[in-house]
């Protein structure tokens, strides 16, 4: 673990071994085999996404930024002043900067982050840059409920930030489950400010998640290197393929580790067989219209207040309140 910053104090609700064995032993015991996503994200996972970031094909963090250069101002005038700005899942923070280099005098910026190591470099480095705002990392799973930790002093509104798509990763119902849960931490008065991919060519959507120099194969083949190392499973990373496919139907990639032979798997004490050619899934990243979004909002009690895109409308920076 990286050496925490002076005064930042890290409330830490990181799920042990026991929950991760857990996890595997019931995604391997479904009839389709699932893993869910968040297991990327381990210090390896976490690098090898931010290389994702950095490849051509990977257009989705290149042309958010690109909206938060152009329209930081006009989404900081947008929340007011004194907002407590509250981060599920910070990333390299270069969003976030922009964010709060326009925001009039925040209350406390809160990211909330699976990955101790992403988390603590990323507060550091904000810590710097932004000596007046109070930091209040909390390593956790924020899919889960959330106790927000008291602000030094009362926030005229709490804003969640949630970039990069990530709200793409869960399925319909489990989106929906999370914008709820939002809904009741930002409370009355407060909102969330979401980056959502949109629909457009197959083509393009698919070569984002099949990259020529294959990071993003390797970021889904660490999911096992670190189960292996972390809760001793023994899945033959080798014999394992990255397969990510555009369901154009259900709009989302589909990203699954395809076992090439016949393998047993040991977890604790199962042990789980793996066909040839079966697939085991590890990650969906939909991609919605602004329709389609917006009515999955509202099923959530939330409304769009105001939306902002690039000029190829690829990807949007939304602005939700109650
Ligand atoms: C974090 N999340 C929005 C990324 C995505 O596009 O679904 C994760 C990722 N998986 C493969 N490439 C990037």
């Amino acid at each position: 673990m990286s050496a925490q910053p002076k005064d930042i104090r890290l409330d830490d609700r990181h799920p042990d071994v026991d929950d991760t064995l857990d996890t595997v032993r019931r995604g391997l015991a479904a009839k389709q085999k699932k893993l869910p996503s968040r297991l990327f994200y381990d210090e390896r996972g976490s690098a090898l996404f931010e290389a994702i970031c950095e490849q051509p094909e990977y257009y989705l963090t290149r042309t958010e930024i690109a909206i938060m250069r152009d329209h930081a101002g006009d989404i900081a005038d947008t929340l007011g002043h004194d907002v407590r700005l509250v981060e599920y899942g910070s990333g390299s923070g270069i969003k976030t900067r922009m964010l709060l280099e326009h925001l009039e005098t925040p209350v406390a910026y809160v990211p909330v982050e699976i990955s101790r190591t992403a988390l603590m470099e990323s507060v550091a480095e904000l810590a710097t840059r932004f000596p007046d705002v109070p930091m209040q990392p909390v390593c956790a799973d924020f899919t889960q409920p959330l106790r927000l930790p008291v602000a030094s002093r009362s926030p005229r509104r709490t804003v969640i930030y949630f970039p990069g798509s990530t709200i793409g990763n869960f399925e319909t119902k489990e989106a929906i489950r999370i914008l709820r849960q939002m809904r009741t931490e930002m409370s009355v008065g407060g909102g969330i400010i979401v980056g959502v991919d949109l629909k457009k060519d197959p083509a393009a959507i698919e070569a984002a998640y099949n990259d020529a120099a294959g990071v993003t194969r390797e970021f889904t083949l660490n999911m096992l290197v670190r189960l292996n190392r972390e809760i001793g499973t023994d899945f033959d990373v080798e014999a394992f393929r990255h397969r990510a496919r555009y369901n154009a139907l259900a709009g989302r990639i589909e990203t699954a580790l395809v076992s090439t032979k016949r393998q047993d798997v040991h977890v604790g004490h199962d042990v789980f067989a793996f066909r040839e050619d079966e697939a085991m899934q590890v990650e969906y990243s939909c991609k919605y219209s602004l329709e389609d979004f917006a009515q999955m909002a509202s099923k959530a009690g939330l409304a769009v207040e105001k939306v902002w895109m690039d000029a190829d409308q690829k990807f949007s920076v939304q602005y939700l309140v109650r």
